[in-house]
């Protein structure tokens, strides 16, 4: 049982992208409340997603799993994967609020998965901004890798920084029409960067994680669970 093998459940699972680093690479870059368990050589691996995890969460939530299906999706097919590997350590699910948040993008940024740009969004140098961040496993085996520094794979300046300026500018929105404008702002954000523009997301899934609209296909949420 390898690290491979994880890697390869979690991609089959629809969790399609993966990266590594050490844990103490991680844990210089945040501060105390954020850092993973384990020692500075241990491996952290990191798992994202492209809008090829849709599907999964589609048969999912029809599956009758209609109470956050992202989520609950993500802990089941992480959960499974990581039995496939060395010893887990930690699982950290990017969804977790604190004390036991991780701040998954500069994980992904050290981990060469992606690069942090100034518009609070990961860009991969393939799928661009059209990338979700779910889940870190720390594993008890030593990661030897040298680091992996990214460059960035475009001019945010010239692209999503003024979106951004446009989407954090109003305050808290009072009406529908104000909450509907907030999300369509901040999915400027993510349409101006000019990388892995082919890589969308469908109407479908931005709808659902902008404004938690759920397709039809799906079983109405229960509000009594
Ligand atoms: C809290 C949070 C938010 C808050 C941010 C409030 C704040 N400034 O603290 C709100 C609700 C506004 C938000 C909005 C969005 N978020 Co958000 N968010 C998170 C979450 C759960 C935790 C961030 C955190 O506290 N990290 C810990 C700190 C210590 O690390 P940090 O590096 O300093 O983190 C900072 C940034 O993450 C930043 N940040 C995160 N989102 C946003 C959004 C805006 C507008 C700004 C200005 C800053 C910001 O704020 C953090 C604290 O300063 C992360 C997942 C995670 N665990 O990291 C997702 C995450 C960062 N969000 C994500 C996304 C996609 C979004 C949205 C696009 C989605 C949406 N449904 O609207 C929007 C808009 C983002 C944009 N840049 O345009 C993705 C980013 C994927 C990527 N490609 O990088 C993440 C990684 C979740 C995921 N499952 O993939 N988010």
């Amino acid at each position: 049982m390898t690290l491979s093998h994880v890697v390869d459940a979690a991609f089959d699972a629809g969790l399609d992208l993966a990266a590594t680093t050490a844990v103490g690479r991680y844990n210089q870059a945040v501060d105390h409340p954020y850092r993973l368990p384990g020692r500075d050589d241990r491996t952290v691996l990191v798992l994202g997603n492209t809008a090829a995890i849709w599907p999964h969460i589609g048969l999912w939530a029809e599956a009758g799993n209609d109470r956050d299906p992202v989520d609950t999706y993500v802990e089941s097919a992480v959960a499974a994967a990581s039995t496939l590997g060395p010893a887990v350590i930690d699982i950290r699910y990017s969804h977790e609020p604190p004390p036991r948040r991780i701040a998954i993008q500069r994980l992904a940024h050290i981990a060469g998965l992606a690069w942090l740009s100034p518009s609070h969004l990961c860009v991969h140098p393939v799928f661009g901004p059209w990338i979700a961040l779910r889940a870190a496993i720390v594993l008890d085996t030593a990661h030897s890798d040298p680091a992996r520094p990214m460059s960035p794979p475009c001019a945010c300046e010239d692209h999503c920084l003024p979106y951004l300026e446009a989407a954090v500018t109003p305050g808290v929105p009072e009406n529908r029409a104000e909450l509907e404008a907030g999300w369509q702002r901040r999915l400027a954000v993510r349409d101006a960067c000019p990388v892995g523009r082919e890589h969308r997301y469908s109407d479908e899934q931005i709808r659902y994680h902008y404004a938690g609209i759920r397709p039809s296909s799906w079983p109405p949420s229960d509000p009594l669970r």
